[in-house]
């Protein structure tokens, strides 16, 4: 929140409290002055129909239901990525992972390059930012940003965190390990728990903690990406389920589900739902064949630059500043968090780069009627694909570029690319232009160099 918004609130809560509201005034005087919290669930490989409030019926999400209910749901929400790592690079920076060579999964690494595999030091996180307004700030569950040491999330900008650098981890009995352990901070522990319900403890914890001071939390489940693993109490949820791969799916994303609403408990517990600002979004869409998620009705799934993978669960809530219970159908990005976030906690954006997110705020509470992105971009080695407005340019390696109007066809079934040449052309030269200021993927590099020398 600006200075000058949080002055116009406090005129209008001493306002009030002339009215003779004083206690209740005063303690919404306070909640004003106070930085919102700020909270970030990031889910893994989550299908983007399984969730209530996009139509599933056998998976019960009445958590992840409620935040749309509370808040806004976008029904054109994007990812920058269809897979996992590139995804989270792009929401940690507010950037376009291809502006800093993050273009592709991280690895694991193969040896010797451990250190080029990460999030590039050259960026500046959402974490940091925060940091630097004040806040302070945790990270739990799945990283995937880096695994050596000075990728470590308390060299990006979190005092603590919990959880697991590689990009998955088995969910029982996670154990010890050597590869990959699960690390309070720096120093690994022998974790008990089935991981979803210690993520969604940690977090609880996390809020316990810092609930008396302006917080980021950043909860950042591997459920529901592979192994299909679930605990019997989990599983029992679900005896009407006969496939077992779905069956599994279920239990693990209920799970998740109720972790997501420990958090939320916490919150209201202590009084700060109203003044937490919370993100729900999905990383890429479902690997169908993998996990037993379904995207229906979008075409394809992780992986792909088609709507199944990229098209995801968004959601945002905050009680105090955004209506509850609307949708908002214009296109946004996971790129988008990191000025909304960093807007509302006060927080200077950099000014030495470019941020391709925007601070979503003014479009959702409707002090904004333009789209907040005219075009949005995808890069995957030779898959791009591109949304100007309503049509979506899709090219695959060296295959025809397609066309598809998102605006009638959201399943992308019908190539209108030979009925529409001047629109492919139109979008291919955009698609150029943005291309022209990326930059080769950083690993690629690595591996040249290390064939060179
Ligand atoms: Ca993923």
């Amino acid at each position: 929140m600006s200075s000058r918004s949080r002055r116009v609130d406090r005129r209008k809560f001493l306002t009030a409290a002339g009215a003779g509201m004083a206690g209740l005034m005063a303690r919404r005087l306070h909640a004003a002055e106070r930085k919102p919290n700020i909270v970030v669930i990031i889910v893994d490989d989550m299908g983007y129909s399984d969730i209530g409030v996009h139509g599933c019926k056998d998976i019960p999400t009445p958590n992840i239901d409620s935040i749309a209910q509370n808040g806004v749901r976008f029904t054109n929400g994007y990812v920058s990525c269809p897979v996992c790592s590139p995804t989270r690079a792009g929401l940690m920076t507010g950037r376009y992972q291809q502006r800093f060579g993050h273009e592709f999964n991280t690895g694991p690494p193969p040896q010797g390059l451990e250190e080029h595999v990460g999030l590039p030091l050259t960026e500046v996180t959402i974490a940091d930012l925060l940091k630097a307004a004040g806040y302070v700030t945790g990270a739990v569950g799945k990283w995937h940003q880096g695994i050596f040491p000075h990728f470590h999330p308390f060299k990006r900008g979190f005092d603590e965190f919990f959880g697991f650098l590689h990009g998955g981890h088995s969910y029982i009995d996670p154990g010890l390990g050597t590869f990959n352990p699960i690390l309070r901070g720096e120093e690994p522990v022998d974790e008990k728990d089935y991981l979803t319900d210690a993520f969604s403890r940690e977090a609880v914890a996390f809020i316990d903690r810092h609930g008396n001071e302006p917080f980021y939390l950043y909860l950042s489940y591997n459920a529901v990406h592979t192994p299909m693993q679930a605990p019997q109490k989990y599983l029992d949820r679900f005896p009407d389920i006969a496939d077992e791969k779905r069956r599994t799916y279920a239990a693990m994303l209920s799970a998740m589900d109720d972790g997501v609403g420990a958090v939320l408990g916490k919150l209201r517990e202590f009084g700060l739902e109203r003044d937490t600002l919370l993100f729900f979004i999905d990383d890429n869409g479902g690997p169908e064949n993998a996990n037993g998620s379904i995207n229906d009705p979008l075409r394809a799934g992780k992986g792909s630059m088609y709507e199944g993978g990229i098209r995801v669960p968004f959601m945002i809530q905050w009680p105090e500043r955004i209506p509850a219970n609307k949708t908002y159908d214009k296109p946004v990005i996971a790129l988008d968090i990191l000025p909304t976030a960093v807007v509302a906690g006060g927080g200077r954006l950099p000014g030495d780069r470019v941020i391709d997110g925007v601070d979503l705020l003014p479009y959702v509470t409707g002090k904004k009627d333009a789209r907040p992105h005219g075009t949005l971009f995808w890069r995957s080695g030779t898959n791009h694909a591109m949304r100007g407005r309503d049509w979506k340019l899709v090219r695959l390696g060296d295959n025809p570029p397609e066309l598809y109007d998102l605006a009638a066809d959201i399943s992308e079934a019908a190539d209108l690319a030979q009925a529409k040449p001047n629109m492919v052309k139109r979008l291919t030269g955009a698609l150029a232009k943005w291309e022209s200021e990326m930059v080769e993927p950083v690993w690629t590099r690595a591996r040249r160099q290390r064939r060179k020398n």
